[in-house]
């Protein structure tokens, strides 16, 4: 087998449970208690044309049922996707934890993993800039354990008590509920401009680690400093890193808008299709583990969550690999009810006093209350545990078990004493506590720019310029010149360089004096120009072709990248199937004005004389090679296919002459005659390093 998975598992416990309540609606039509109907167009009424009665009770069921269809929506992260899998460690960890998930290597826990954005609402689209959530649920053996992550290490505030302010200030304006899943608007960078521990986060969410290619290529982290504890009950501080196998990728912010518009389930169509193809998701999930006694060797709090610890300092140790490989059967029933919360733990894994997730521990159950109805969520079929469950809560909406026996209270003798309470249980860490009831930020979390000092010098250029454009874009749109000028001045603590080039794009006065010097200090791991790029599995092609295509020449590089697991498809003007020079036909996948450039990873332009003459004046096709090439993917093209990328609004390139077998300039390659393996292998190494981001793109119009 690969490194990448193929093979389907065999059901899980979590999948048997499931089985028990899945409903293919594959019976006669009834009412919801079973009465068969044999007709569902027409309501009952008095006479052909007269008023509808009271009495059909089936339009009234039906009715009713579906104006109480809906459910509120998350407060945050409301728009999601998920799917299932499994987690398996590789080595035992006991010295660090008792729990049984993380100490059987033999052990698969079924696992449910929900991604989403944050800001916008359900409807909204997937690739706007935002930070991901990354939540997973381990069906263990011990009971449910909630890693209730994000996409970027760090969070906007240090204190819980402040997120109903953040939260307020990034949704969209009160008085006209403007604008939707943006954070380029006057109150967030209000916010943040009177609330400088928010710079940190803001320079993540600046970054192009706010718009991910793929949820299959993007991190995950814990955030929080947790707490393991062995059998022995030590305690052991410890962050979890979740890194994906496909490396950590984004999108470029131009073509993230347009896929707004094209494709507005953008990420959540590509994880679903990958695991329809077998292509599962995968990540390893690692633990920076931070011995008690090293709590105070850092130059920041370990409690503070707008902190990193660089990776330098406590390497990251790889722990296990969570694979996903089943789409859920319903949408609403699993993705929408799935209820996480961080106080989902299970013996082995506790809580630190960091201030942010103690106030999580409180709103997650919260908030499940009033979304899903009441306290009985966790007996639907996607929060059920495979553990058993036994205790003597009771009734209450929605209240699925049948207890049986006149007991309910604890102690009893009337029920044989049960539930009685159990060997193993979960044991809180005996941390030592002791303090005055204050309301004080600690000293040690008044520290807001060495971390984003830190983050901003490990960027590669072109990340960087990302950045910096992203600052521009966002405050350009604020329409306060006040809070603009605010946030320049805070960058002015970050980097001089940086709030100067900001404050150039925005109109605001470029600060004239440097406020902080720049420490110099940087942590490579957090640049994704560090990131894995030797694989191109799972990555889409475009093939521009049309009549008249070297249709042997597009087969044979199909399969040339499907055994590397990339995927071509032959766009077209017109769908149906393409006349080829040799008298063969090649099957159109989609036609050209269906999909856009901006929905692959790499543009690649057919050979064949007719179809090279006809794609050279079709000015669809002449974009789709602009925009590729403007966002910095791969271009190329075969034999006479070049001539198209001659017509194209490109830069001056040094393309293939004849006779050329494989000429690469800034990423695009050109192939004209003989063995076109030297073309594959300098293909296949452009698309595993995602983009060019060295090409010069300023003069491209698209
Ligand atoms: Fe959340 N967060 N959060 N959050 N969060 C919710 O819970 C909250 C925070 C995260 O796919 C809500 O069920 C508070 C950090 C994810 O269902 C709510 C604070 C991190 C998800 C809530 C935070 C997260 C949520 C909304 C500050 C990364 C989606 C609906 C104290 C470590 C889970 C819900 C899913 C969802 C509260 C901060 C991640 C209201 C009060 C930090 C991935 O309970």
């Amino acid at each position: 087998m690969s490194e990448f998975s193929r093979d389907q598992e065999a059901a899980d416990e979590k999948d048997r449970q499931l089985d028990q309540v899945r409903d293919a609606s594959d019976e006669a039509l009834t009412t919801n208690t079973g009465v068969r109907v044999d007709d569902t167009d027409n309501s009952l009424s008095a006479g052909e044309r007269g008023p509808t009665l009271m009495e059909d009770f089936h339009f009234r069921e039906k009715i009713t049922h579906f104006d109480h269809e809906r459910i509120p929506e998350r407060v945050v992260h409301a728009r999601g996707a998920g799917a299932y899998g499994y987690f398996q460690v590789y080595e035992s960890m006991a010295r660090y934890t008792r729990a049984d998930f993380l100490t059987d290597p033999g052990l698969r826990t079924p696992v449910f993993v929900r991604f989403s954005t944050v800001a916008g609402s359900r409807g909204s689209a997937d690739t706007v800039r935002d930070v991901r959530g990354f939540a997973t649920k381990f069906y263990t053996r011990e009971g449910n354990y909630d890693l209730v992550g994000n996409n970027m290490p760090v969070f906007f505030i240090q204190d819980g008590i402040k997120f109903p302010d953040f939260v307020h200030a990034v949704k969209p304006e009160p008085d006209n509920e403007i604008p939707q899943a943006q954070s380029a608007h006057d109150t967030l960078w209000d916010f943040v401009g009177l609330q400088p521990e928010t710079l940190h986060m803001m320079m993540w969410l600046m970054s192009d680690r706010a718009i991910p290619r793929s949820y299959r290529m993007m991190q995950g982290f814990g955030v929080h400093t947790f707490r393991l504890v062995n059998e022995r009950g030590e305690g052991t501080f410890v962050k979890f890193h979740w890194t994906p196998l496909l490396g950590t990728h984004s999108l470029v912010w131009d073509e993230t808008q347009k896929i707004g518009g094209k494709d507005p389930d953008f990420n959540r169509r590509d994880l679903w299709d990958s695991i329809e193809r077998g292509q599962f998701p995968e990540y390893e999930l690692g633990m920076q583990l931070i011995p008690e006694s090293k709590e105070f060797d850092f130059d920041f709090d370990l409690l503070d969550p707008t902190k990193i610890v660089p990776e330098e300092q406590v390497p990251v140790t790889p722990v296990g690999k969570m694979v996903l490989n089943r789409n859920p059967d319903n949408f609403f029933a699993e993705t929408e009810q799935i209820a996480f919360h961080t106080a989902h733990v299970v013996p082995g894994i506790d809580f630190t006093n960091d201030p942010l997730l103690q106030a999580r521990n409180f709103s997650y159950l919260d908030t499940q209350l009033i979304r899903l109805g009441g306290p009985n969520f966790q007996q639907l079929p996607v929060n059920r545990p495979v553990a058993e469950v036994s205790n003597n809560q009771r009734d209450g909406y929605n209240q699925h078990s049948v207890h049986r026996g006149r007991t309910s209270y604890f102690p009893n003798s009337l029920g044989s004493g049960c539930p009685y309470l159990g060997e193993a249980p979960y044991t809180h860490y005996q941390e030592r506590v002791d303090g005055a009831k204050i309301r004080k930020r600690s000293e040690s979390f008044k520290d807001h720019y060495s971390q984003a000092t830190l983050f901003l010098n490990s960027l590669s250029d072109p990340e960087r310029t990302h950045l910096t454009s992203a600052f521009q874009f966002e405050l350009g749109k604020c329409e306060t010149m006040e809070v603009r000028e605010r946030v320049v001045g805070h960058l002015n603590h970050v980097d001089h360089t940086l709030a100067r080039a900001v404050a150039q794009g925005i109109g605001v006065t470029p600060p004239a004096a440097e406020e902080t010097p720049n420490h110099g200090r940087s942590s490579p791991a957090l640049s994704q120009a560090n990131t894995r790029m030797d694989t191109v599995y799972s990555r889409q092609i475009a093939v521009l072709a049309d009549e008249g295509v070297d249709a042997a020449g597009v087969t044979r590089f199909r399969e040339a990248m499907a055994v590397q697991g990339a995927a071509v498809e032959v766009l077209a003007p017109n769908d149906g199937r393409l006349s080829a020079a040799d008298g063969q036909t090649l099957a159109v996948d989609r036609a050209l004005h269906t999909m856009s450039s901006v929905l692959y990873d790499a543009v690649v332009v057919a050979g064949g004389a007719g179809s090279a003459a006809s794609l050279a004046g079709n000015g669809l096709a002449l974009n789709y090679i602009a925009e590729a090439f403007k966002h910095a993917k791969p271009v190329a093209a075969l034999q006479e296919g070049v001539g198209v990328l001659e017509a194209a609004p490109l830069p001056r390139l040094r393309l293939a002459g004849d006779g050329d077998a494989a000429v690469a300039d800034q990423g695009v390659i050109t192939h004209r005659s003989g063995d076109p393996e030297e073309f594959y292998t300098a293909f296949t190494r452009a698309l595993a390093g995602h983009r060019v981001w060295d090409r010069q793109t300023a003069a491209v119009p698209a």
